[in-house]
């Protein structure tokens, strides 16, 4: 079978565009991959942030994923700071990797112009990422589009590395998720439905209120037809609401613009909400019993347990490659 691997940074909450963009497809890998999810808090120390809410956020994180249904029988599921190979490992790989590439990084040229006094971190950060893949000799790297330039970068790395100390690394290669649907922000459907806007008016997060989330969906933006009608460019806010709609219940455009005909906004309007409202109800049910149990840290110690030999196999045939110690 063959191998993927994630990585989640813990920061910020998830939203249904999360969900419906990119959640939903880690779910349908594990059927088809031996599937590797870890929680990359080391990368997220890349930028400052506060202890105490990190460490909530990574319990919170499993438990939203495991919810969404992530199964932990079908996945290795692991902490990356629980497994200190991936940083012994990041170590011996910087040492193969030149300055130049990394500042040429597009994540990094345009977060190290949002601060004076970014930590060398965020320079490094592709070379965690490059260890964090390399370790398991995986076949595919499940990411956004943005994090593409790295999964390539880690490819460079492992083959400078293959061609001087010998063969040690799988070429892994990036899994760009077919265009998944791109869910837009209910106040200004011209932008992605983002967790760190600034507005969360328009915004669904899997953890908000039940009641915040119809009034969300209720005061979304439209347009002054009475039509409900797939047509993202002249009619961005309807075709948004089909979108989520058709998303969480599997039905076509087609179907939805059916089933909707001569229907009011505000009757459209309560019908997506009904079924967003069904499905958040279900994963918030499953969060709340994860988050009141300690089945996750049985998960995630299982998860340490399967990974950390592996990672210490990769990195002890690296050091021994290289000379490094007796
Ligand atoms: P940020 O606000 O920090 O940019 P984000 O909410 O946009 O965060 P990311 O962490 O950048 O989310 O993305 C995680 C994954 O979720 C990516 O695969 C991305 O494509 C997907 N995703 C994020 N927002 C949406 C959205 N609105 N519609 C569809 N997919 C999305
Ligand atoms: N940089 C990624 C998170 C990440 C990752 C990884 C993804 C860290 N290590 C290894 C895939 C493989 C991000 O910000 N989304």
């Amino acid at each position: 079978m063959e191998k993927i691997l994630t990585g989640l940074q813990p920061t910020g909450s998830i939203t249904l565009g999360n969900y419906i963009g990119s959640i939903r497809q880690v779910v349908e890998y594990q059927d088809k991959y031996d599937s590797y999810i870890f929680i990359a808090d080391m990368h997220s120390i890349t930028v400052p942030q506060d202890p105490k809410e990190l460490k909530e956020r990574i319990r919170s994180l499993v438990n939203i994923y495991l919810a969404c249904g992530i199964d932990p029988n079908k996945n290795k599921i692991f902490i990356q700071s629980e497994n200190e190979f991936h940083a012994n490992i990041s170590w011996l790989l910087e040492c193969s990797t030149y300055y130049g590439e990394l500042s040429r990084m597009t994540q990094f040229k345009d977060k190290s112009k949002k601060s004076q006094n970014f930590t060398s971190g965020l320079l490094t950060y592709p070379v965690l990422m490059a260890a964090d893949i390399l370790a398991y000799d995986v076949d595919y790297v499940p990411v956004g589009i943005d994090q593409k330039q790295h999964v390539e970068l880690a490819r460079d790395i492992a083959e400078r590395f293959n061609k001087k100390y010998g063969e040690t690394f799988k070429m892994p290669q990036p899994l760009i998720a077919k265009e998944g649907t791109k869910i837009t922000d209910l106040q200004d459907p011209t932008k992605k439905m983002s967790k760190s806007a600034e507005n969360k008016k328009g915004v669904i997060m899997l953890l908000d209120d039940l009641d915040v989330i119809r009034k969300k969906i209720m005061s979304a933006a439209t347009d002054s037809e009475m039509l409900v009608k797939y047509d993202p460019e002249n009619k961005p806010g309807i075709s948004n609401l089909i979108n989520i709609y058709i998303s969480l219940t599997g039905k076509t455009i087609e179907e939805a613009e059916k089933e909707f005909e001569g229907c009011n906004y505000g009757t459209f309007k309560k019908q997506v909400a009904d079924v967003v409202i069904e499905f958040v109800s279900g994963v918030q049910e499953r969060y709340n019993a994860l988050q009141n149990s300690n089945e996750v840290d049985k998960i995630l110690d299982a998860g340490r347990d399967y990974t950390r030999p592996i990672a210490k196999a990769k990195f002890e045939d690296m050091r021994k490659k290289m000379g490094l110690g007796r």
